[in-house]
């Protein structure tokens, strides 16, 4: 196979094998390999910071860097050539001024060519790009589980990121990215080494989403049940997607009183579920669904939207220059939002949102949300005599992504046929699968839970630590819990490695298992922790209801 890139780092991955000519995303060879060559530097840059932090002279500016730049190579946040051309020449800076910084000290990587290599030119870092990513492993379980933490790492990047942008850090998550970066060099690893890796990855997972949990609902207010209408109004309107909170308290801050709305979009959503964004009149509602409709959804919404996070899909030129990318997504000839002295200055989009027409109505209605941890722990009395008087029989943990491959309407198809003394807990956007659809409640508890972002899973971890906890359980897995649970990209790989580690077993993913999973791999994931993927409907539930 002649490769002009390699990537199979999320659900899409062309052929169940890989992407290789240009990604199914819709990333280009150049740009792919180039984020693989940004990972490449990262290592080196973890690996100098790690020794000056031993003479107290590491720089926060290398975690930030490596924070960044991962978060940035997630699927669907950055295509963007000249992010990655820039971003490259300035980690080489930046490692050179901390190599400089610890050339009197010995240590294990100071001749290695992640510390050595240097590239002038665009031309120059094509040339490294394209042999530095996965491929260059030759032993496929190796290549499989090195990726598996690299993605791993990627995903727990994001939440970190997220926290950080709110002012909430934690060393021993910074620590343990640089450290585990830098191990993926070691060749010398056995796979034995290599899976007990891949489960600390999964444990400092559970620490970086329980960090950004705290840094959430400290900052924006605990989760409370929301209505949130699903319809337009006659105002001219911003629309805002991906999960940065902060960007949208911002945006929120500058549009107020301006007549202009916001509207949330895909990732977004959950906004509405926190107290300290109700106080904003034009908080409009939610437009639309998942991220892989917006090419038809950002069409009719008429006014600027602005992307904080992934999911972007390359965008029509139709709409084009009504994008703005206000974070770490970009697209080449999108217009970006800089920060500027830890503000972002939204000016320019309001006075384009002025200009244009008012949303086109997609639907109408209210859907309902905001079961986080402190919602369900509130009803965990209710939720308790609803199982023992056997009016609540299973509970279905059916958090992750949605995606626009046609297999994925298994899930509608599963939540519409679940048997009606069954709930649904959700979070991520896999939830536009059946959150619309009418599923009634049991005694008041509805029977899709929304906790929120894929960035709030962790909740879904602790509602199964308290259930155990209130039914004097020995092991999480003995509760009436089921996991079947959609993926698309590394969040969900960060997710899948924390419940691992959280000891939660027979979890099934889909619609299919990862592509960077080796045929050896998956027998350790099945035979240690009953993994599985999906079938076909009426077999997975008579398999989960058992
Ligand atoms: Fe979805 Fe995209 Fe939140 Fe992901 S919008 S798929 S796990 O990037 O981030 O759930
Ligand atoms: Fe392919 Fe997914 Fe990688 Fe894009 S992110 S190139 S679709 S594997």
């Amino acid at each position: 196979m002649s490769n002009a890139m390699f990537c199979y780092q999320c659900q899409e991955a062309a052929r169940g094998l890989g992407c290789n000519v240009r990604g199914v995303c819709g990333k280009t060879a150049d740009v792919a390999n180039l984020q693989d060559l940004l990972i490449y530097l990262m290592k080196g840059i973890a690996a100098a910071n790690i020794k000056a932090k031993e003479i107290q002279q590491d720089e926060d500016a290398a975690v930030e860097f490596i924070v960044d730049g991962l978060f940035a190579t997630i699927t669907n946040a950055n295509f963007d050539r000249d992010y990655f051309l820039a971003k490259i020449a300035q980690g080489l800076a930046l490692r050179d001024k901390l190599k400089q910084k610890v050339q009197l000290r010995d240590y294990f990587y100071k001749r290695h060519d992640i510390m050595e290599w240097t590239a002038s030119s665009p031309e120059e870092m094509d040339q490294k790009a394209a042999q530095v990513g996965f491929m260059s492993i030759p032993d496929q379980n190796i290549r499989s589980l090195k990726a598996m933490i690299i993605y791993g790492l990627k995903g727990m990047a994001a939440y970190y990121k997220h926290a950080l942008v709110l002012g909430y850090s934690d060393e021993e998550i910074a620590d343990f990215i640089q450290k585990t970066l830098v191990a993926t060099v070691d060749e010398e690893l056995t796979v034995e080494q290599l899976l007990d890796l891949v489960m600390k990855t999964g444990q400092t997972g559970v620490k970086a989403m329980a960090l950004l949990d705290k840094a959430n609902t400290q900052t924006y207010g605990h989760p409370e049940i929301s209505k949130v209408n699903l319809g337009v109004r006659d105002n001219p309107a911003i629309l805002i997607s991906g999960h940065d909170l902060k960007d949208l308290e911002q945006l929120l801050e500058q549009t107020k009183g301006s007549g202009v709305d916001v509207y949330t979009h895909g990732e977004m959503l959950p906004a509405h579920y926190y107290p300290a964004f109700k106080k904003y009149d034009n908080f409009a509602g939610n437009y639309g669904n998942a991220w892989w409709r917006q090419d038809k959804e950002f069409e009719s919404f008429n006014g600027p939207v602005i992307l904080t996070t992934n999911c972007l899909i390359p965008p029509k030129d139709s709409y084009k220059d009504r994008v703005y990318a206000a974070n770490i997504v970009g697209f080449e000839g999108v217009k970006r939002i800089e920060e500027k002295d830890g503000k972002k200055d939204f000016s320019a989009v309001i006075e384009h949102a002025k200009k244009c027409p008012p949303p086109q109505a997609l639907e109408q209605g209210e859907i309902v949300g905001g079961f986080a941890h402190n919602t369900v722990f509130g009803l965990a009395d209710k939720v308790v005599d609803a199982v023992k008087s056997g009016a609540i029989k299973r509970f279905f943990v059916m958090a992750g992504c949605d995606g626009r491959m046609r297999s994925r309407e298994y899930y509608t198809e599963f939540a519409s046929k679940l048997p009606r003394d069954t709930v649904i807990l959700t979070a991520g956007c896999a939830k536009y699968r059946y959150n619309k659809l009418d599923l009634g409640d049991i005694g008041g508890i509805p029977r899709v839970l929304d906790a929120g972002q894929c960035n709030d899973r962790y909740s879904l971890a602790l509602i199964a630590l308290k259930l155990k906890e209130a039914f004097g359980l020995d092991d999480v897995n003995k509760l009436p819990v089921s996991y079947n649970i959609a993926w698309y990209e590394q969040k969900a790989v960060i997710v899948l490695l924390a419940l691992l580690s959280l000891g939660v077993k027979n979890i099934h993913l889909g619609p299919t298992l990862p592509a960077f999973v080796s045929p050896a791999v998956k027998d350790v994931l099945i035979e240690k922790f009953g993994l599985a993927t999906i079938t076909d409907v009426e077999n997975d539930l008579k398999l989960f209801m058992g």
